[in-house]
């Protein structure tokens, strides 16, 4: 399949930014090869420089839940920006988005608009410090909260699939204060808070992480969090940037029946443009400024053209009575197809999935935590994730990541996805030693 047009745009691209991406899983490091430039979305399909047509599974990493170009969020954007594209005042469609939100996620009294997962996050984690005037916070290694220094003490997402768990630039005296544990151990989280009494400010953890591939939490994990959180006095943020609106009207809390006391959005919220969120209890929001000492602040949070997206996607996520149960079925079907063609291929594989988001690992697993998850073959992975490109299935570059199905994806594009596995196996295969 040739890329030349996709290859002269990254050569262009890297004289003027830096690794010729904006972000470094877009580069196709882990796959090992030239990342491919998108002109245009439409539905659950994407066309790059060359012409090549695909079904799309990565959807923007998630924020596109009803599909590229969506007719009542394009129009939406259209109007918005037609009146103006920033203020730098409140304006109304920011209470109106806040209001979507506040009704589908109970937990959420009180949020706050910024413009990223990170910016969300990293808000999140100020606050909770401020209000408990405690320093350290636990995270989970695999699961993946932006590109913050707090964080990158053992990230998932890009960090991992750069084989870079640790970034230079982040200080020894930031680390200190970033506990890592394993995901799905509660024994380790309780003996955290028994080795560092009365210091912990908050456990913050992707209640479904998709940073390392998508990864299950064990039978009650989430409840025994909340348990210990609120034992010991701290917070526990659910980091909800990828599952907020894609698993459930009310996210991963709803699923669970956990409710943290804040919860930072992205993604979905913005329905492709740049919208993040941190929420929660209306005590501790109260602490951020201007009301309150914890101070945050963003030139573009809450930005009328990004609100009237984020607005036309939610109306649609809250009014549609079918919507999550229709893609989790359609989630099925694909995931069970494509357990099907591994094994008939003798490919050992373990699949997870819930929602509208899933994973192929290719270890037998079980993969339960990064541990786990990096018994994965990826060598194996991106001989498959090349093979299904040539074949038209435009895979998340990388084994650490979750791929997710929209609104647009149909019956049909699951039989053309089981047919191009199918046949990108075979064609491995008759090449293998
Ligand atoms: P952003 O700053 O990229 O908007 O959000 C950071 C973030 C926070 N929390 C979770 C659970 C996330 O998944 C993310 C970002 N996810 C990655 C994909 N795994 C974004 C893709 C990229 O880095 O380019």
């Amino acid at each position: 399949m040739s890329l030349e047009r996709s290859i002269a745009a990254f050569a262009r691209a890297k004289r003027v930014i830096a690794g010729g991406v904006n972000s470094p899983v877009r580069a196709f490091k882990a796959v090992g090869l030239s990342p491919v430039f998108m002109k245009s979305g439409a539905g659950a399909t994407l066309h790059d420089l060359d012409d090549h047509e695909y079904i799309d599974y990565v959807l923007s990493w998630g924020p596109l839940i009803l599909g590229h170009a969506h007719p009542a969020v394009v129009k939406a954007i259209a109007a918005a920006a037609a009146r103006g594209t920033s203020f730098g005042t409140p304006t109304e469609a920011e209470t109106e988005l806040a209001e979507l939100v506040v009704s589908m996620v109970p937990t959420i009294e009180r949020l706050r608009f910024v413009s990223s997962g990170t910016e969300a996050t990293m808000s999140a984690i100020r606050l909770a410090r401020g209000f408990t005037r405690r320093a350290k916070i636990i995270k989970f290694a695999g699961c993946y909260h932006g590109h913050a220094d707090a964080f990158l003490i053992a990230a998932g997402s890009g960090a991992l699939t750069n084989g870079v768990p640790n970034s230079p630039g982040v200080t020894d005296a930031t680390a200190l204060d970033t506990i890592v544990l394993p995901f799905n151990d509660a024994a380790a989280v309780a003996h955290a808070f028994e080795t560092n009494p009365e210091t912990i400010a908050a456990v913050i953890v992707e209640p479904y992480p998709g940073n390392m591939g998508l990864v299950l939490p064990l039978p009650g994990y989430l409840q025994q969090l909340r348990e210990l959180t609120t034992k010991n006095g701290a917070l526990l943020i659910f980091d909800e940037v990828m599952t907020g609106f894609r698993v459930e009207r009310g996210g991963a809390a709803e699923r669970e029946g956990v409710a943290p006391d804040l919860t930072t959005l992205g993604k979905v919220i913005g329905g492709g443009l740049p919208v993040g969120a941190f929420g929660g209890r209306a005590a501790v929001m109260a602490y951020l400024s201007p009301e309150g000492p914890v101070y945050q602040a963003g030139t573009l949070s809450g930005n009328p053209v990004a609100m009237a997206a984020g607005i036309a996607t939610l109306r649609i996520v809250r009014d549609d009575a079918t919507l999550f149960d229709r893609l989790e079925v359609l989630t099925r079907l694909l995931v069970d197809g494509l357990h099907e063609v591994l094994s008939k291929h003798g490919i050992a594989h373990y699949s997870t999935n819930l929602g509208s988001m899933f994973s192929t690992f290719f270890t037998p697993g079980p993969v339960t935590d990064l541990e786990s998850a990096l018994k994965s073959d990826t060598g194996l992975f991106a001989n498959y994730y090349g093979a299904m490109l040539d074949r038209g299935i435009y895979l998340a570059p990388s084994q650490f990541e979750a791929s997710f199905v929209s609104t647009a994806h149909t019956t049909r594009n699951v039989e053309q996805t089981l047919a191009a596995a199918d046949a990108a196996l075979a064609h491995l295969l008759a090449r293998a030693p």
